[in-house]
């Protein structure tokens, strides 16, 4: 398999963390999202959105949207699950995951920052920008996991929930956001620090993930 992604994109992040945690070898294509390779002819010829992730598969599909790619991992490779066995936990994993997905990580995002900037924002009024939607999110993510978790975000092993969870502290850690308030989101990164997945999918560990410049 082929990830199309970019070091430090949460999305793209999120992705390599679910391959590792299957045990599925893939190769790295860098899409540079500083030069605008993601708007290239060639690139959007694999995702007209020119949104990073896209997955090639061993069978010729490109999968785009992470949420689409996770789900379809966790189909086409069952062992081990990311999600739970029984329908009510998985509808709280899935939400865990939405949460971030759908509530917090768009609101951060490279061409919405863009337009926070083109809005007259510095710095400043970035980072708060995003660190308030981080903020919100992880306010209720820290309960749902004191009612779920039992060492990751549902229970005790890693689900699709953790996938999400561990590129928006990342993130969340670039917009200086005080992470003191979410202790069971450290507890969560803390573990993840010390899980092979989870260390090989890290944004420093990338091949394109030299440069401090973004
Ligand atoms: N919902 C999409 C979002 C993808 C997305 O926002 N990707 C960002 C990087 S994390 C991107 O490619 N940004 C480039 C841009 O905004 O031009 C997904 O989960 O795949």
């Amino acid at each position: 398999m082929i990830l199309h992604g970019y070091w430090r994109s949460g999305t793209s992040y999120r992705t390599r963390i679910a391959l590792n945690l299957k045990g599925l070898a893939y190769q790295t294509t860098p899409v540079d999202l500083r030069t605008g390779e993601q708007k290239s002819d060639a690139y959007l010829a694999l995702n007209p959105q020119g949104l990073v992730p896209a997955l090639e598969t061993d069978d010729g599909l490109v999968l785009t949207q992470s949420p689409a790619i996770l789900e379809w991992l966790e189909e086409a490779h069952p062992t081990p699950a990311l999600l739970p066995s029984n329908a009510a936990d998985r509808a709280g994993v899935r939400a865990m995951a939405a949460l971030i997905g759908c509530d917090i990580h768009p609101l951060n995002n490279l061409r919405v920052l863009k337009a926070v900037r083109d809005l007259g924002a510095d710095q400043g009024g970035v980072d708060a920008w995003a660190g308030g939607w981080i903020s919100d999110g992880f306010s209720a993510l820290e309960v749902l996991v004191a009612r779920h978790g039992e060492g990751w975000c549902f229970g005790g092993a890693p689900t699709l929930a953790d996938c999400y969870l561990i590129p928006q502290i990342y993130s969340a850690r670039r917009f200086n956001l005080d992470l003191t308030p979410f202790p069971r989101l450290l507890e969560i990164e803390t573990r993840a620090d010390l899980h092979p997945a989870f260390v090989a999918a890290h944004p420093d560990k990338q091949p394109d993930g030299q440069s401090d410049a973004d």
